[in-house]
């Protein structure tokens, strides 16, 4: 796979297509583009009404999506270790009744109770299980260890990453069409059950896991993941905006309008995306979105057509900085596909950005 890697701004593509273009979130401007801290993290337990959140227009653009270096794949020296927190939250198939549902949580090397953490809720794809990203307590899966290396580098802040499932424990159906009812219903129980259980645990900058802490701290709370992770991704942004503040949609579109819809009805679905925003109450200074796939990727066609039907709502999304500061970005890995490989490069290379450390 010497296969040269070239990123693909689709704002670059539609906006400029051929021509010259006075765009500059391009590959060779965002090169020069100096890095800076967006994890906004603050010394003092805060009492305002929110956190600190991302500066605007902070996050530099990836000039390229490195492969992991090997190393990356070795043991640390200052490992992390994968926790686990149990909740119970209702059984969407029947509200009278509940279930008992387990997260794991990857805790940092050094985690101090004294101080503050961010939190990345990272959720897996269709027929994926609680074990995919981080196998299971205890142990050092190759995401773990990347995460590790990325820390003790001084590469990234340390944060909390935890990783739920949308599905029932121990779940044998592997259909899409379980899967896009179940993620449809997460947001309800991310918000009402997950982080609260994680939250009171373990010390991120929530004062309080009731809503008025949990918004107050949404500039230090992060949605991601792959495939079907990405499309509750997408519902997590329409739902969730008071919790969350940025989001990593990786190789999925936003099933809101239909099936696919990003894809076959992409107009509709960035116009239910910006209602989203508008009812929220937040606006474009509000929110951050790291949109990332494969050109090669099954998702491909239906993210980006979803994405380029959001260039066209450009008071809502910032598609570069000629109305505001810039509050979305799609990166585009020429040739990757989908699969776990990829989620981990795309990890590897967008987490430094987001959480770059020296605040
Ligand atoms: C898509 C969005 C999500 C898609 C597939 C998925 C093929 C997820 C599939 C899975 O997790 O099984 O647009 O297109």
């Amino acid at each position: 796979m010497k296969k040269k890697v070239a990123l693909i701004f689709v704002a670059m593509m539609s906006v400029c297509l051929l021509s010259a273009c006075g765009n500059t979130d391009t590959a060779s401007a965002s090169a020069s583009s100096q890095p800076q801290s967006t994890a906004a993290k603050a010394t003092e337990p805060q009492t305002q009404e929110e956190t600190e959140t991302v500066p605007a227009g902070s996050i530099p653009a990836l000039d390229e999506i490195r492969e992991i270096p090997a190393a990356y794949f070795q043991e640390s020296s200052q490992p992390g270790t994968i926790e686990r927190v149990e909740y119970q939250t209702a059984s969407y198939t029947d509200p009278d009744e509940t279930q008992d549902k387990y997260a794991y949580i990857y805790v940092p090397y050094g985690y101090d109770e004294t101080r503050q953490y961010d939190v990345l809720y990272l959720l897996h794809g269709g027929g994926g299980s609680v074990g995919t990203c981080f196998g299971g307590e205890g142990q050092s899966s190759e995401l773990k260890r990347i995460l590790d290396n990325l820390i003790a580098n001084g590469e990234m802040e340390p944060l909390l990453v935890v990783t739920p499932t949308f599905y029932s424990m121990g779940n044998t159906d592997n259909s899409v069409s379980t899967a896009g009812e179940l993620v449809a219903h997460f947001p309800a129980e991310l918000t009402n059950d997950l982080i609260p259980a994680v939250e009171s645990q373990y010390s991120t900058y929530a004062e309080t896991t009731d809503p008025q802490g949990l918004t107050a701290s949404r500039g230090h709370r992060a949605f991601g993941g792959f495939s079907m992770g990405a499309v509750t991704t997408w519902y997590v942004f329409m739902e969730n905006l008071d919790y969350f503040h940025t989001f990593i949609p990786i190789s999925g579109d936003c099933w809101a309008i239909a099936t696919q819809g990003g894809g076959s009805q992409p107009e509709e679905t960035a116009g239910v995306l910006e209602q989203a925003l508008e009812d929220s109450g937040y606006g474009p200074e509000d929110f951050f979105i790291y949109a990332i796939t494969g050109s090669e990727d099954i998702a491909y066609p239906m993210m980006s057509s979803q994405i380029q039907a959001m260039q066209d709502l450009p008071d809502s999304f910032h598609f570069g900085t000629e109305n505001g500061a810039e509050n979305i970005r799609f990166a585009v890995l020429d040739g990757g596909v989908h699969n776990y490989d990829y989620v981990r490069r795309y990890l590897y290379n967008l987490m430094p950005l987001l959480w770059h450390p020296g605040t």
